[in-house]
């Protein structure tokens, strides 16, 4: 080639690469998921699933996440660092283009087994293409290597900055917030993530660090996780808030066909069932063939078992699958070379091999844990008959709901007011706190597409009632009837059949108040627990009524906080000497009259609406058995602390 060809196909490379990464500045949401909050902090786990690929090929223990003060980001690991040498199809360093190219990842060194790479897997080049600036350091063969970029171009060539004896990767980037619609990190859900991956990747630590975060001696905030015991401690972590019923976690690590398969269940006293499954570390909390893997081991291994005991023999209920799960929480993570992921939020695993293997694990240790602690497998046999008598007494209530919702539109609930609109993607409804707010929210809404519930204060606490409980409840029925939902699609009894819903926007609307938040809690559990497919689908909304009103003579504005509150006052006040202005503190919905409910809160041309999604399931689980515990505190700081990082649906 000569040098002119040379310098031709040079061009060529760099002007592809430059279209690959404006192909992501032009379609990031393709790319990263959103452009939202899940957006911003997925760029953090793109760069560390990287640091966790180099643990999990055996060269790294430590990763070191920094939130800095201008909410950039650095991530350090002490791995091999990424190579620095010529590349010699790209014809440049090899750190150049893992940074540069879409989808490099590791791939220019083919003995790398990259199971990971996070959901959507798009590499580090994507983060790259994100930020302003994004700073690689690393430390490998006595000397320090630096290259810096700004939306993904490099500014200057590989430099040999200094030398150390260490070895490592390092990358310091900014969100673009031109791209981003928040550029602000949230620490709890960084946390998460963190302590999450340590369960999974036991061994390795990781810290995470606050620097806008600094205590009375100038250190920031800062945490470490470690977890030797694997998913055995994970377990124990998500039941912390729950009452054992076994003191043992029943823990698999092994490998079956060929899949890398770790597995920990326990039973606690509670109803409710909780099973966490990962493929290559990503939260699959649609399930999928793993999942089901899971079930058929429990299943087969605990009914043998049972029969075998001659326990069931008195027993003229049939057990079935579902009885055996209630109560338990388990986490299943296998590695899967090449993951299929499907279903509405992609986190379905198809892959139909794996299924074989996670049964096999399960029954291998749940067969030798039950001959070995016969008292233990006692509970939990007693514990499935109980779970299997209040299933039926719980189906009768259901079927209770069932008819009543065949019946829909003659058969709604009493205080409904619906909405004259039938087409459900037009159609709203507001679940209001009270029937004096209701009563306000009925004269305020626009009938033709916004439909109005009023519930009795404080709904059921579903976190802590047997399932007959629940589908006995008159409001929980009511919830049904209105929203038009059924229990059991075709090919899952207990999954929520969506066909009927009436409305794509169902709206909490409660006093921005504690009792308020307690409220919109007690729902989102319900919600979270009964109707999980309402959240993933974004069919939940919260509404946000303003805290307070500002006067001054005919002119008047709200505002939804004390900052807002005070440039208000400031601004109305103008040049003006006299403090006639007057403020209105709105402790509940009921103080507005139906005009300012609407002009606030529901008119969709000047409402806030927050939808809810799920960052980390995991994590939701564990924090709504916290949220639900009788310690009323950590509740209410936990609500404070979150509720401004809801996402905002204009
Ligand atoms: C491929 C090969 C080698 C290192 C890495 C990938 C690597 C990538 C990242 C990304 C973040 N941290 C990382 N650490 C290592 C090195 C191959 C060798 O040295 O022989």
């Amino acid at each position: 080639m000569s040098e002119a060809e040379k310098r031709d196909n040079y061009s060529a490379d760099n002007i592809q690469v430059l279209e690959g990464l404006e192909a992501v500045r032009k379609r990031p949401a393709m790319y990263i998921g959103d452009v939202g909050l899940k957006g911003l902090h997925h760029l953090v786990y793109e760069v560390v699933d990287n640091s966790i690929d180099e643990a999990l090929a055996g060269y790294c223990n430590k990763i070191d996440v920094y939130i800095n003060e201008n909410n950039s980001i650095t991530v350090i690991d002490n791995g091999r660092g990424i190579p620095t040498a010529m590349h010699t199809k790209e014809k440049k360093s090899a750190l150049e283009v893992v940074m540069t190219v879409l989808h490099a990842g590791g791939k220019f060194d083919k003995d790398t087994y990259k199971v990971s790479g996070g959901l959507h897997g798009v590499g580090v080049s994507c983060v790259n293409a994100l930020s302003t600036q994004l700073i690689a350091t690393v430390r490998r063969e006595g000397k320090i290597f630096r290259q810096e970029y700004n939306i993904g171009k490099p500014l200057y060539d590989v430099q040999i900055i200094g030398e150390s004896t260490e070895t490592g990767t390092e990358v310091t980037f900014q969100p673009d917030a031109s791209i981003f619609d928040y550029t602000e990190y949230n620490y709890d859900t960084l946390a998460a993530r963190m302590r999450e991956l340590a369960f999974l990747n036991k061994g390795i630590t990781i810290s995470l660090t606050d620097k806008r975060n600094l205590d009375e001696n100038g250190k920031a905030f800062s945490v470490s996780f470690h977890s030797e015991g694997g998913l055995k401690e994970f377990a124990q972590y998500l039941d912390r808030n729950r009452e054992a019923l076994i003191n043992d976690v029943i823990y698999f690590e092994g490998e079956r066909e060929g899949i890398p398969v770790e597995v920990s269940l326990t039973y606690n006293t509670s109803y409710t069932e909780n099973i966490q499954a990962y493929v290559n570390n990503i939260n699959t909390h649609e399930g999928g063939t793993h999942l089901s893997g899971f079930r058929r081991g429990l299943t087969n291994t605990l009914k043998k078992y049972a029969t075998d005991s001659g326990m069931l023999a008195k027993e003229k209920i049939e057990i079935d699958g579902d009885d055996f799960r209630e109560g338990l929480t388990a986490v299943v993570s296998v590695k899967v070379a090449e993951p299929q992921f499907e279903g509405q939020t992609k986190t379905k695993l198809g892959n139909r091999e794996v299924t074989a293997p996670v049964s096999q694990a399960v029954s291998e240790m749940l067969s030798a844990y039950l001959e070995e602690h016969p008292s233990e497998a006692r509970l939990i046999v007693e514990k499935v008959i109980l779970a299997a008598r209040a299933r039926h007494a719980a189906r009768k209530a259901r079927e209770m709901v069932q008819r009543k919702n065949v019946l829909a539109g003659s058969g709604l609930p009493g205080k409904l007011a619906d909405c004259s609109e039938k087409d459900p993607a037009m159609c709203e409804i507001y679940f209001v706190e009270g029937d004096s707010a209701g009563g306000t929210a009925k004269q305020g809404r626009d009938r033709h597409f916004q439909a109005i519930l009023p519930l009795r204060g404080k709904i059921l606490n579903v976190e802590k009632a047997m399932q007959y409980k629940i589908f006995e409840n008159e409001e929980i029925k009511n919830l049904y009837t209105a929203l038009g939902v059924r229990i059991g699609t075709e090919d899952d009894s207990k999954a929520l059949n969506l066909e009927k819903l009436r409305y794509h926007k169902i709206i909490i609307m409660c006093d921005a108040d504690v009792d308020g938040s307690h409220i919109e809690t007690l729902i989102l559990t319900f919600f979270f627990r009964y109707m999980k497919e309402l959240i993933e689908h974004g069919y939940i909304y919260i509404a946000t009524p303003p805290l307070y009103q500002v006067k001054k003579g005919n002119k008047s504005e709200y505002a939804w906080n004390d900052d807002m509150r005070d440039r208000l006052i400031m601004e109305l006040k103008g040049g003006g000497s006299e403090s006639s202005v007057n403020v209105q503190r709105y402790k509940g919905l009921g103080e507005m009259n139906a005009e300012q409910l609407w002009e606030t809160t529901m008119n969709p041309e000047s409402r806030t609406l927050r939808q809810v999604t799920i960052e980390n399931a995991a994590e939701c689980d564990q924090i709504f058995s916290m949220l639900m515990g009788d310690d009323v505190p950590p509740r209410r700081e936990f609500i404070e602390r979150n509720a401004k990082y809801a996402k905002i649906d204009a």
